[in-house]
């Protein structure tokens, strides 16, 4: 039996660990964009803004991205390769009963990670006050760990390319990682904006790296998390903190330091100083 879209949109709205999964977050983005439009009404420096707007967009995005999930327009089921542990496994459809071939995939998380984990490294890359190049660095790696990821999740050709996949994607996070880890700290020190640019660098990292593993050891990788629901939940408990907590702090912050981040200089390249006058 061929799986069709209301199957996917039945089967999470059956599925209580799954839907739940799914529609916590939906609820969450909304109330936080709510919630951070009214915190930063007063907010009027464009530098600031950008800041806040950036943080923002990221929940803008989740509700994009769990709607898809939500409709069934973002799942499907896939039939792994063989040698991958959920090989000719089937999945018991929650609305029928019914057993339909392969595992359940959430691929649409990829797809629209690629569109809002850009906005968190411009957030932190402004906090940082680093200079255009190394946020232009940071997004463009960055949508390569998320679109290779996405390459990873839907091969299902070969096993050995699922996982050269995400060795791909983890070589694309590598240099995410130096950004943060290395040149941001740096900046943000010159900046005089290190203790909160530190708090959510910190947070950033730990959790990109917690759905790096999360993605190997759940259904879609080595399995030892064989239930999507489960392995869903993960996705949306690191959600809630990466993006919303995330956000509420950049944007809490930036509020009340206002002056901290305005003189910074966005494009900070030579070519903006002003030669002297001799
Ligand atoms: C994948 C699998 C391939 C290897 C790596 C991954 C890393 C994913 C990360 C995701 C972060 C997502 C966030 C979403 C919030 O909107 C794609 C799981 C390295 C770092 C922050």
């Amino acid at each position: 039996m061929s799986v069709t879209q209301t199957d996917m949109f039945e089967h999470v709205l059956n599925d209580p660990l799954l839907g739940t999964s799914i529609y916590a977050n939906i609820t969450l983005a909304g109330l936080s964009l709510l919630f951070f439009a009214y915190m930063a009404r007063n907010v009027t420096d464009p530098r600031a803004q950008l800041i806040v707007i950036s943080a923002m967009i990221v929940s803008a995005v989740s509700i994009v991205s769990y709607t898809g999930l939500a409709s069934g327009l973002t799942i499907s089921t896939l039939e792994m390769p063989e040698g991958h542990q959920m090989a000719g496994e089937t999945t018991e459809l929650a609305h029928s009963g019914e057993e339909v071939d392969g595992t359940i995939s959430l691929w649409g998380r990829y797809l629209t990670w690629t569109f809002s984990t850009p906005f968190i490294l411009l957030a932190l890359g402004l906090l940082a006050g680093s200079n255009m190049t190394k946020i232009f660095t940071a997004v463009f790696f960055d949508m390569g760990i998320m679109l290779t990821g996405l390459g990873a999740a839907l091969t299902t050709s070969s096993h050995l390319m699922r996982w050269f996949w995400y060795g791909v994607s983890w070589t694309f996070f590598v240099v995410v990682l130096y950004i943060l880890l290395v040149e941001w700290p740096k900046d943000a020190e010159a900046a005089g904006t290190e203790e909160i640019f530190n708090l959510v660098r910190n947070l950033t990292v730990v959790l990109w790296l917690g759905y790096a593993v999360w993605w190997a050891i759940g259904n879609e990788g080595l399995a030892l998390i064989a239930d999507p629901g489960i392995t869903s939940w993960g996705y949306s408990a690191f959600d809630i903190v990466a993006k919303y907590v995330f956000s509420f702090l950049v944007i809490n912050w930036t509020i009340k330091n206002v002056d901290k981040v305005s003189s910074g200089e966005l494009y900070g390249s030579t070519a903006r100083t002003v030669p002297d006058d001799d």
